[in-house]
């Protein structure tokens, strides 16, 4: 077995690398501050090819492969992971669901924008009583023939206000219980559809997250993704892959603030000497590395499973629960080895803290992530 970067993604790591520090880094700590979205950092992205990386180029798309995605995801993420989720929710939760389950028709109107970066999407799920519990759909989305009536509200959605594309998981047969739900294509302007207010968070604040409030918007039943009833099991198959992206972005937090505290480390003095040299601070040096290692080999595992077509439930819900916990424990790390100044904005390592948080969080909690790892060994 060789754990080796080919060339090519060897190419994509310093390509993303380069990226985050030219063009992320610059107004970070003010983007976090003023929760301003990095709209002109996201339309570079999508120059580069980095909104629709796994899409087929037919499609507008990169066409690599989900190694190629999650080691730019890690890149990304060292630096800001309010974008790198931008990228995330586009690539692995939008983008994929249409590429996979989408007709040519939803692909040729509504992927080619989205995985060329011209448009966002939003994946719409979560509601205020319906997160982790995600068969209790109280959105409707009620059949009139050739269209649906779409009534409800969704919360903390990513790209809420940016994206022009929602894929909306919807209620349609309530007696059918996960088999009568479905998944709606979206679009801002439609009429009844309203963004609501913006959510004010602890972390990834430059990141844009609102509820969406639905009133009799009319969907047309071409809008449909996969057959009547598909909706629940079009999202659980969705969010296995976008469990990868955020396990990646998981990664990328903790690697971050590794590479800090390492640097920092080098440079402070205390006791007449580089804090590195104390065995208290080199010793937490270890722990992250190897922590970080073990998490990379979870999501490169994840991501290879994805690539050969195996099924990846459990290793990317495996690398989501490791590397979200790898996150918050290395990032907690990095501000103390900071000390005084770990505690100071200009730092980063306070907002790394703070972005670890989500990880732990979105797309499926890391216990929503032990239901389906245990599920997944005891079933057999
Ligand atoms: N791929 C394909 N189908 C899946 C699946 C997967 N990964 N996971 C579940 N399903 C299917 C099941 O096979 C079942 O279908 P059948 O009845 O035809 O067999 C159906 O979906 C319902 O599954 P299950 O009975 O396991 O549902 P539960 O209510 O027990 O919930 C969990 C399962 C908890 C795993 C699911 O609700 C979940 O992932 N919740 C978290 C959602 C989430 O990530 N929320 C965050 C919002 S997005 S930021």
């Amino acid at each position: 077995m060789d754990f080796s970067l080919s060339e090519e993604h060897l190419m994509i790591q310093q390509a993303a690398r380069d990226f985050a520090q030219q063009e992320l880094l610059p107004e970070v700590i003010e983007r976090d501050e003023e929760q301003r979205f990095p709209i002109e950092q996201v339309k570079k992205l999508g120059e580069l090819g980095f909104m629709g990386m796994m899409v087929d180029p037919k499609y507008n798309g990169s066409g690599m492969d989900t190694l190629s995605y999650v080691i730019a995801m890690e890149e990304l993420s060292k630096i800001d992971a309010s974008a790198s989720v931008v990228v995330s929710v586009n690539n692995s939760l939008v983008c994929y669901g249409l590429e996979t389950y989408g007709t040519e028709e939803q692909k040729q109107k509504y992927l080619t924008r989205l995985a060329s970066g011209e448009v966002i999407g939003a994946f719409c799920l979560s509601e205020p009583e319906a997160g982790s519990d995600a068969t209790s759909q109280k959105t409707t989305a009620i059949d009139k023939g050739d269209h649906y009536i779409l009534n409800g509200t969704k919360n903390w959605i990513t790209n809420g206000n940016t994206a022009e594309v929602y894929l909306v998981i919807a209620q349609t047969d309530r007696e059918k219980g996960h088999k009568g739900i479905n998944a709606l294509i979206v679009e801002k302007g439609m009429e009844g559809f309203e963004i609501g207010p913006k959510e004010n968070k602890l972390g990834i604040r430059g990141s844009d997250t609102h509820s969406l409030i639905f009133n009799d918007v009319k969907v047309p039943k071409t809008n449909r993704i996969g057959a009547d009833g598909f909706g629940f099991k079009f999202a659980m198959k969705t969010l296995a892959g976008g469990r990868i992206g955020i396990a990646a972005q998981a990664l990328g937090i903790a690697a971050g603030a590794y590479e800090l505290a390492l640097k920092y480390s080098k440079e402070r003095k205390a006791f007449g000497t580089e804090i590195s040299n104390h065995q208290a601070i080199a010793f937490k040096l270890a722990d992250m590395h190897t922590q970080i290692e073990a998490a990379r080999h979870l999501v490169y595992k994840a991501a290879v499973d994805k690539d050969n077509d195996h099924n990846y439930d459990l290793s990317g819900a495996m690398a989501k629960l490791y590397a979200s916990q790898v996150a918050m424990e290395t990032t907690v790390e990095a501000v103390q080895i900071h000390g005084g100044n770990g505690f100071v904005k200009d730092y980063h390592v306070e907002r790394l803290m703070r972005d670890a948080k989500i990880t732990q969080i979105y797309e499926g909690t890391s216990e929503i992530q032990k239901i389906v790892i245990s599920r997944s060994i005891l079933k057999d």
